[in-house]
């Protein structure tokens, strides 16, 4: 291993568009009145099950989310639509993916002091490629004007973590000289805003990060990456299943179990202990015990999950400076959580702090890195 590998820079980009609470509770409850009367009749014959109402403080209590940013509001709150309203574009134009994607890369370039020239490797690494090829990592090196290479890679909510753990790799064997990379995590179009359960979960946002080593960092906030650490578990309690072999099933397209579904309440056991022990075996591997990381960036998916983890692993409940938590605006973000708590909470970390980056999502897949401040 030549030098020490470190996380030099990050950038975040939120969406101009927030929908609280209140609003999709509205729209979703308009929608399930609307459709209880059309279906009245296959209703009471118990053909089809009616739709349950929606409510803004059971959401805020099971979830911690008090409002969720899009990347187009347009659609969403229409209860004869339910999906956002996103204008197909052209080829020659940038896709909608690569658009947010370059303001959070520009952003994450500007903090660790880079330019486009500094860059030889772009990962573009999230829940959902919003087309197969070319690659939305390639349309973003070409529009930032990258020499090298990039490719994209989905690992759900860990596709970030994950896309770190490749650029640790990368720079630790000399293969990469600095790697960008970046989560424009469009979830909004997945999201199946008729089902109370689930309607309220996720949230747009692109985030992105630089590695580099050691020898070249020239920014202020600066983590050494002490090492990477990943799991994957093959369950079926979170999935999407809309894919390129759709349209060959003669399936229906807006069926609910093309988008994201699941089946929360078993995520929330299976996952919390295998998240915490994770975490341990990782910390432990440094000889770090829980209570010497001084920062937790973790996965933003429910409040109830984050205590219950950090719970597991402190004994105790973690201040919010310990522990930021970002779902109350940003909702779950799938893979760009725990990299939003960490652009926004890091820079009042002294020379010689830890901290723990960690993802958990749909695979299911763990990912962390134990990060050390220079
Ligand atoms: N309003 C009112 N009541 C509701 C609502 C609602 N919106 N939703 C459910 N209820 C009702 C239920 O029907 C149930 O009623 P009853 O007791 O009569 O059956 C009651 O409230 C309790 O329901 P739950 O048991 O489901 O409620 P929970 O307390 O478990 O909370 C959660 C539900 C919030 C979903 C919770 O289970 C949870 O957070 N689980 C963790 C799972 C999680 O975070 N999953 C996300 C994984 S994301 C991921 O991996 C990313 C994939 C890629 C992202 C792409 C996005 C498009």
């Amino acid at each position: 291993m030549s030098s020490s590998v470190v996380i030099s820079g990050s950038g975040l980009w939120t969406p101009e568009y927030s929908v609280s609470n209140e609003e999709l509770v509205d729209a979703y409850n308009g929608y399930a009145e609307q459709f209880n009367l059309t279906n009245k009749d296959a209703i009471n014959s118990g053909e089809v099950a009616a739709k349950p109402f929606s409510s803004a403080e059971f959401i805020e209590k099971a979830s911690g989310i008090c409002s969720r940013y899009t990347y187009i509001k347009d659609g969403i709150l229409d209860i004869h639509r339910m999906r956002p309203l996103i204008p197909q574009r052209n080829e020659d134009e940038l896709s909608d993916q690569a658009e947010i994607a370059i303001h959070a890369a520009k952003s994450a370039l500007k903090s660790a002091n880079k330019t486009a020239d500094d860059i030889d490797v772009v990962i573009v690494a999230c829940a959902y490629t919003q087309r197969s090829y070319p690659a939305i990592a390639i349309e973003v090196q070409e529009a930032l004007g990258i020499k090298g290479f990039g490719f994209d890679m989905l690992v759900a909510c860990s596709a970030a973590t994950f896309a770190l753990h490749r650029a640790y790799e990368m720079l630790a064997a000399g293969t990469a000289k600095s790697v960008l990379v970046v989560n424009p995590e469009l979830t909004s179009p997945q999201v199946n805003y008729c089902d109370r359960d689930s309607h309220f979960i996720f949230g747009d946002v692109a985030t992105a990060v630089v590695v580099e080593n050691k020898e070249t960092v020239t920014s202020e906030h600066a983590f050494e990456i002490l090492s990477t650490k990943a799991v994957t578990q093959y369950s079926n309690n979170i999935r999407s299943n809309f894919g390129y072999v759709s349209r060959a099933n003669d399936s229906d397209p807006f069926a609910a179990d093309k988008l994201f579904h699941q089946a929360g309440r078993k995520v929330f056991k299976e996952v919390c202990p295998m998240a915490a022990e994770h975490i341990t075996e990782h910390l432990a591997r440094h000889q770090l015990t829980s209570e010497q990381v001084n920062r937790w960036w973790l996965h933003q998916a429910n409040i109830n999950m984050n205590t219950l983890i950090t719970r597991k692993l402190l004994g105790r409940e973690p201040s919010k400076q310990e522990a930021p938590i970002v779902l109350d605006t940003y909702a779950n973000t799938a893979s760009a959580g725990s990299i939003i708590a960490f652009n926004l909470y890091h820079q009042d970390m002294q020379a010689g702090d830890y901290g723990l980056l960690c993802s958990f999502g749909a695979g299911y897949s763990i990912g962390s890195l134990v990060l050390k401040k220079l």
